[in-house]
Order: structure tokens, then sequence, then C-alpha cells
């Protein structure tokens, strides 16, 4: 397959003041399209071009071909991260199949707080994640391009917690990026479509 730079969902502004439009300039338009156009030079050519884009994943991950693994594990990653969001997102009140796997989990507060406590304790570059293992929901951290996928989980929401995503707006304060995040931009919608 080839990939390719998706749109994003709103305009550059819609985030703001939680994400500003010049984050998501550089954020999409020169991190994400990085990613891809490497992404299609490593794949021309290779075993994995006939793939679809979450086999190319797991793949590559068993493969420990790690130039795939962080290019077109990232593509995946941003390819969701972009509709995670949303503007007016967060709150309490969520769809069907989330309420019910974060009430097994043990409710709203603890799935919140697990989840920033992952975002702050990925050391360097990475991801925290809700994801399905199981019929069960779990809360975990990936480094770098990595993602639940290659551990044989499903994501159903993640958080990009690479500096490219909050230093111009929050600088060094991931805790406080993470938090306005969680509370302000999740598009709880896109997450129930992978859930359900
Ligand atoms: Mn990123």
């Amino acid at each position: 397959m080839t990939l390719k730079l998706p749109d994003l969902p709103y305009a550059y502004d819609a985030l703001s003041p939680f994400m500003s439009a010049e984050t998501l300039e550089f954020h999409h338009d020169k991190h994400h399209l990085a990613y891809v156009e490497n992404g299609n030079k490593l794949l021309a050519g290779s075993k994995y071009e006939g793939q679809s884009l979450e086999d190319i994943v797991k793949n590559a991950y068993a493969d420990k071909a790690q130039a795939i693994i962080n290019n077109v594990g990232q593509h995946y990653n941003h390819l969701h991260f972009w509709q995670w969001m949303k503007k007016g997102g967060g709150g309490k009140k969520l769809p069907g199949n989330v309420q019910k796997l974060v009430d097994e989990y043990g409710g709203y507060d603890k799935v919140r707080t697990d989840f920033i406590e992952a975002g702050k304790g990925q050391f360097g570059s990475g991801w925290a994640w809700l994801a399905i293992k199981d019929g069960k929901l779990e809360v975990v951290k990936t480094p770098n391009g990595e993602n639940p996928l290659m551990y044989g989980s499903k994501p159903i929401l993640g958080v990009d917690v690479w500096e490219h995503s909050y230093y111009i707006d929050y600088r060094n304060a991931r805790p406080k990026y993470l938090e306005a995040w969680f509370d302000n931009l999740v598009n709880w919608e896109h997450v129930e479509a992978l859930a359900g």
C-alpha cells in the first residue's frame, strides 16, 4: 500500500487554546508528512508492499524491522491521533461501549489518572494508550513509534507524548498537556468506533 497524508478533520485553529494552529501545522504538515514519505520509500519493493497498514505494523514489529516500525508505526498512530481529537471534546459523558469498558476497569477517574500517569511516565518520546486485550480495557505506554497492535492489543485511544506534540504550547510541562488533552480534546466517538 501507499501511505497518504490525510487532511486534518478540522481547521488548524480548531483545537486552540489546548493545541495551537502552530503546533498542528508543524506536527501534521511536517512530522506526519516525513513519516509518510520515509514509510513509502521503505515499503517500495519490500515484502510489506501488498499488506494492509495494520498487518505491516504488526509484521514489522515481529520482524524487528526498525525503520518500518518507526515510520509506518508513526503513520498509523498519527492517522488516528488527528481523529482522537475534536473541538469541544473531552467530558465524562461516554458512548455506550466505551462506558462499559471504563466501568469494568474501575471508572472514569481511574482511567483518566492511569492514562495521564502512563503519559507522564513514558521516559522520552512515545505514546500513552487505552487498548483492549481479551475484551478488557488496559492502559499502556509505548516508546517511539510503537503501539499496542505490536503487542497483540487493539488501540482505541492514544496520546502523542513526543515533545513536538506539546512543546510549542506547554514547553516542558507534559503533565499539563496531558490533562488539557484528556479533559478538552478527546473525541470519544472515534474511541467508540474503534471499541465497538
Ligand atoms: Mn507526533
